[in-house]
């Protein structure tokens, strides 16, 4: 048996047509249902969808032997128990800087709002820069104009919702696309069963 772990929301719209053109299908019935637990045309292959920050949890602890998630998250996660297969170049964005204006950045101590704070914390760190996290699980856009932070950390994709809230994205931290993810155990004793899927996978990409 092999249990994939899936991001509900816009990776999963990206992800079923990888998963059908590797041979893995899940009825409209089944995604339209409320079960958490899918069937696939495979009765050796189970699919679970979740948050995409839950996904790494699942596949660290082994409760799910493969997982697809966003390389935001995997950053934040960390890579314990658990390592990535494949780049899947779907769910593409960008994670930056943002702030009103350039000055903005300019400050001793940089106040900075958003829901990656490792990876932010490590960006400024590389720069020299002291800054203090304002955690938040959303609406980053509108720490800087309320005032709560002097710039954000988050993802841009076309560049819209920075633009349409008065921001303009300063630094590019990195690269996000989504990625097939394996627990570490389960590569080793299911590893030709991940392998045939992962190669499957691949060649379609
Ligand atoms: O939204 P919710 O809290 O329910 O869950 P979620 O945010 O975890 O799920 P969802 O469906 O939003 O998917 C998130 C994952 O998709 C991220 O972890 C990324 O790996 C990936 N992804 C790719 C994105 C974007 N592109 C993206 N543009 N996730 C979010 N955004 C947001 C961004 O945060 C910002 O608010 O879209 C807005 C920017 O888009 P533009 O086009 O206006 O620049
Ligand atoms: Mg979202």
């Amino acid at each position: 048996m092999l249990t994939i772990a899936l991001s509900k929301g816009r990776i999963l719209e990206q992800t079923l047509p990888l998963l059908e053109k590797a041979g893995l299908k899940i009825e409209q019935g089944e995604l339209n249902s409320r079960k958490l637990i899918l069937d696939t045309n495979l009765a050796e292959v189970k699919v679970i969808i979740i948050r995409a920050t839950d996904v790494p949890v699942f596949v660290q602890h082994g409760a799910a032997d493969l997982g697809i998630t966003g390389k935001d998250v995997l950053l934040e996660h960390g890579s314990n128990g658990l390592f990535e297969l494949l780049d899947l170049k779907i769910a593409k964005c960008k994670l930056m800087v943002a702030a009103q204006n350039k000055q903005k950045l300019e400050q001793n101590t940089l106040k900075v709002a958003t829901k990656y704070v490792n990876s932010a914390k490590l960006h400024f760190q590389k720069q020299g820069q002291s800054c203090e996290i304002i955690k938040l699980y959303g609406a980053m856009e509108l720490a800087p104009i309320v005032g709560l932070a002097h710039c954000i950390v988050d993802l841009v994709d076309t560049g819209n919702t920075i633009k349409a809230n008065g921001l303009q994205a300063f630094e590019h931290i990195t690269d996000i696309s989504s990625r097939l993810i394996v627990n570490a155990a389960s590569f080793k004793t299911k590893n030709a069963a991940i392998k045939s899927w992962a190669d499957n996978i691949a060649k379609n990409l």
